[in-house]
């Protein structure tokens, strides 16, 4: 696999899904910086070029664009076989929790961080809702990784990857870990994963300036 372009920035966790994927499986890859903080995802550059949908990551690949980290981890699970399901009952369950990720463990995280650390709007009714939300699954999550080391086939997978996009973020969010104990040890077994890196050691822009 050649030439492959990640358009990113350090403080996305959706783009961190592939340039974790990307870094784990030693793919030669480089990180093409997006200017999200001043808007560049909204611009009509962006989206005439890049991204219609106006989002990060998009994987460029000999002058193809991918989108959506889900759809990105499937393709190259598929293309590579690493991180993959061995045979279609493992791949359904791989496709239920990128779901379940892009749907709810990701995004109301995602969120509540991005409105607390960076939107700096403080608490508000809609913070308390979201974190009520991340909690609920992050127990789910913590209850299905009590009796196996790996979100499916005890092994690492692409399902693994993507939720693993915004759990070694520091910001503050009021998300206590150490009430979900499993899902803890889980993020401390990819940590452990040979390639594994930080998000801010492999995307472009940490810190923020000022
Ligand atoms: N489901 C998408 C979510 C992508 C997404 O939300 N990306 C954010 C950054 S983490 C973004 O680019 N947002 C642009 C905007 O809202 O303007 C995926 O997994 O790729």
């Amino acid at each position: 696999m050649s030439n492959i372009k990640l358009h990113c920035f350090a403080q996305s966790g959706n783009a961190y899904k592939v340039a974790l994927f990307l870094e784990m499986a030693g793919l030669g890859w480089e990180p093409v910086p997006v200017d999200f903080f001043n808007k560049a995802t909204q611009g009509a550059e962006f989206r005439a070029k890049l991204n219609p949908l106006g989002e990060v990551p998009v994987m460029e690949r000999d002058g193809r664009l991918f989108t959506q980290s889900g759809a990105i981890l499937t393709r190259l699970a598929d293309e590579t076989g690493l991180f993959a399901g061995r045979d279609a009952d493992e791949r359904y369950e791989i496709l239920q929790w990128l779901l379940f990720d892009n749907h709810k463990f990701t995004s109301f995280y995602a969120t509540l961080r991005f409105l607390l650390a960076f939107a700096k709007t403080g608490e508000t009714p809609v913070t308390e809702n979201l974190r009520g939300r991340v909690k609920a699954a992050y127990k789910l999550v913590d209850a299905h990784l009590a009796t196996r080391s790996f979100m499916v086939g005890e092994r690492p997978t692409i399902a693994d990857l993507s939720m693993a996009g915004y759990v070694y973020y520091p910001e503050e969010t009021g998300v206590d870990w150490s009430a979900y104990p499993h899902l803890s040890a889980w993020r401390d077994r990819i940590a452990a994963l040979p390639g594994w890196k930080h998000p801010y050691d492999v995307m472009p822009g940490h810190p923020l300036s000022a």
